[in-house]
């Protein structure tokens, strides 16, 4: 490409060019589409051995996939589903003695521990293993929650193209979503008709199971979702978010055992066919899960599958005491994904309940093989670890969900609070008061923090807030928060504190879904087939629906790089070092043998050449060196 700019450019062919022509053309490197395969793999390769990728140490560490041994068979909780539907489903679970697992090893305990940066082809590899040895698991959860923007804003890959991989490679367990009602897996309300289609792709592209919850726990916007659902045929759990904490009275009045099992009863006549209690902070303590699940056993006919996280180390003895009560499923990670922000370990439950009148189903050898593989693979992301070493008892007094605490703490160092983090802790938990006691997950828990950090970072508390308020510009989603567009909090508002946040703004008291229009797919579908000048497929449609700037930089650099979802994560992350040599497999069957000769000097233009041998041929990329 490179040679035909040069011997077709006018002053090429002019003959009027010195030696500096190369250096002083610059548009000699404006490399003209289309590239094939192996050069944007190469262009990919160039960029991230010169610049790294972000986020990413430069310590590259070395890599020891162990071979996993299972059975080739294939069995599994879905054929109940394809067979029978899923009423079916929902009966046979509540037949069961002993007490069945959810895995979320590919969404909640990367979404919590690794900032969800797990790629799909570390999934893959261990997609054939995984069918096997979790083939007595009621589901898989390994898609929704931040997985979807994630995937397409910082890992640069399809989150459509993920579902319908692993689908295609473990067709026999069901698979569980996070779906986040009227917000989708987004973290603001859609119109109607935009969950509407988002749950009938998601369902067509392999989804069994929807958990579908509210972020304040508002039923009236669940029924969209769970409609959809019921639509597609599919599985519909809808999901109580717990808060608070039932043993302990002074804590709430709104939170108590009555309220959940209330709610519970309207959510059985909704329709929902399992009911999931939803404790995305970890606050659910033992004896209150042996209290609530009782309760909720006996007084609807749904199954009932609990979600909690490790946070305070207490998760075990909370998961033993709600399998006493009856509880049908709970949520668990494979060893090396599991404990703190993370669910609990599945292998050491597994343990926990040997000699016990109701055990765990699961292959415990099988367990344990699996986890040896997460534990080679995670050291890959160990710059999105979280600096969180011990359980903590203080989340009983914060409340902050398992994926937000480290979210928060590095939001609050970029913001100078670093220092002030416990202050930023007990923030949350103060302006969780002022706003009436809210219940606080993907996106309520965000306006929390963000008020929170707003108020350290400006040295305001309860009452300077009213005495400096009319002058105060308050986080852009804490106003939309009180402007009723992520729905009503249970207690209500506020009144006095909405007032001077909204500054004589008017506030929805109706679900925002009834005023936001619907979307004309049609015109949409147009419109991105005019900005991408290419075909497109429904998914691109809805995905540019939910969020259309991130959609339009994934397909920037999908035209730039090709699909780099392929590329192993190490080499993904870290790039290539002077002498190393890579098999990558861009196609069934087409493989480049690369080796990286050497990387150039940084030139005047800000560049530098990066050698290459790509199948025995010399290959160079010109690339941009960021630093
Ligand atoms: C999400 O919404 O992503 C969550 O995991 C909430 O707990
Ligand atoms: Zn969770």
């Amino acid at each position: 490409q490179f040679l035909i700019n040069v011997v077709k450019h006018p002053v090429f062919v002019s003959g009027e060019y010195n030696t500096n022509f190369i250096d002083a053309t610059p548009e000699l490197f404006d490399i003209q589409e289309p590239r094939d395969r192996g050069t944007k793999t190469l262009e990919y390769i160039a960029s991230v051995s010169v610049n790294g990728f972000p986020g990413v140490s430069n310590e590259r560490p070395d890599m020891m996939i162990p071979q996993l041994n299972y059975e080739k068979s294939l069995t599994g909780s879905r054929q109940l589903l394809i067979d029978e539907g899923p009423e079916a489903v929902a009966k046979w679970l509540k037949s069961q003695k002993d007490v069945l697992i959810t895995d979320t090893t590919f969404r909640d305990a990367h979404q919590s521990l690794l900032a969800t940066r797990v790629r799909t082809k570390d999934m893959m590899d261990v997609a054939p293993a995984t069918s096997r040895l979790l083939k007595d698991a009621f589901s898989l959860e390994m898609w929704g929650g931040a997985t979807f923007d994630v995937t397409y804003n910082f890992l640069k890959e399809n989150p459509w193209e993920r579902l319908e991989q692993l689908r295609e490679t473990i067709p026999n367990v069901l698979f569980q979503m996070l779906l986040r009602a009227s917000n989708a897996v987004g973290y603001k309300n859609y119109a109607d008709n935009v969950v509407e289609k988002f749950v009938a792709e998601s369902a067509a592209a392999g989804i069994d199971v929807f958990r579908i919850f509210d972020s304040l726990n508002w039923l009236d916007q669940m029924k969209v979702a769970n409609e959809a659902v019921q639509k597609a045929g599919k599985i519909s759990e809808g999901a109580i978010c717990y808060t608070g904490d039932i043993l302990n009275p002074q804590r709430s009045d709104i939170y108590t055992l009555d309220y959940y099992v209330k709610m519970a009863k309207e959510m059985e006549r909704a329709g929902f066919h399992i009911l999931a209690i939803k404790d995305m902070a970890g606050l659910l303590k033992p004896e209150a899960a042996y209290q609530l699940i009782g309760e909720l056993k006996a007084a609807v006919d749904m199954p009932i599958h609990l979600h909690t996280h490790d946070t305070s180390g207490n998760g075990i003895a909370t998961y033993s005491r709600a399998i006493d009560a009856g509880v049908d499923v709970v949520d668990t990670a494979l060893g090396a994904m599991s404990g703190l922000t993370s669910q609990p370990n599945a292998g050491t439950l597994y343990h926990a309940r040997l000699g016990t009148e109701r055990q765990v189903a699961a292959d415990i050898e099988g367990l344990n093989e699996l986890s040896h593989y997460w534990e080679a693979v995670r050291p890959l992301y160990a710059s999105f670890e979280s600096d969180i070493k011990s359980p903590s008892a203080e989340v009983y007094a914060h409340e902050m969900p398992g994926g937000q605490y480290s979210n928060l703490r590095q939001q609050a160092a970029s913001l100078g609070l670093g220092e002030q983090f416990n202050d930023v802790k007990d923030m949350y938990r103060r302006v969780n008061l002022m706003f009436g006691d809210i219940v606080k997950v993907t996106p309520s828990s965000k306006v929390v923090g963000d008020m929170a950090l707003y108020m350290v970072q400006n040295d305001l508390d309860e009452e300077s807030i009213f005495a400096k308020g009319a002058a105060l510009d308050f986080p852009e989603s804490v106003v939309q928060f009180f402007k009723g567009e992520i729905g009503q909090p249970v207690g209500g508002f506020p009144a006095r504190l909405q007032q001077l946040i909204l500054k004589g703004q008017p506030a929805l008291k109706s679900r925002p879904g009834e005023t936001i229009p619907d979307v004309d797919f049609a015109a949409l579908e147009e419109e991105l087939k005019e900005l991408l000048k290419a075909d497109v497929s429904a998914q691109d449609v809805i995905s540019y629906a939910l969020y259309p700037k991130v959609f339009l930089s994934f397909k920037e650099t999908e035209k730039r790089f090709g699909n780099i979802s392929k590329l192993d994560s190490r080499l993904f992350f870290y790039g290539m070092q002077k002498g190393d040599i890579v098999a990558i497999e861009i196609d069934k069957g087409k493989t480049l043998i690369v080796k990286l000769i050497n990387i150039g000097h940084v030139h005047a233009d800000g560049y530098r050449w990066v050698y290459f041998e790509m199948n025995g041929m010399p290959r160079k990329v010109y690339v941009k060196d960021a630093a």
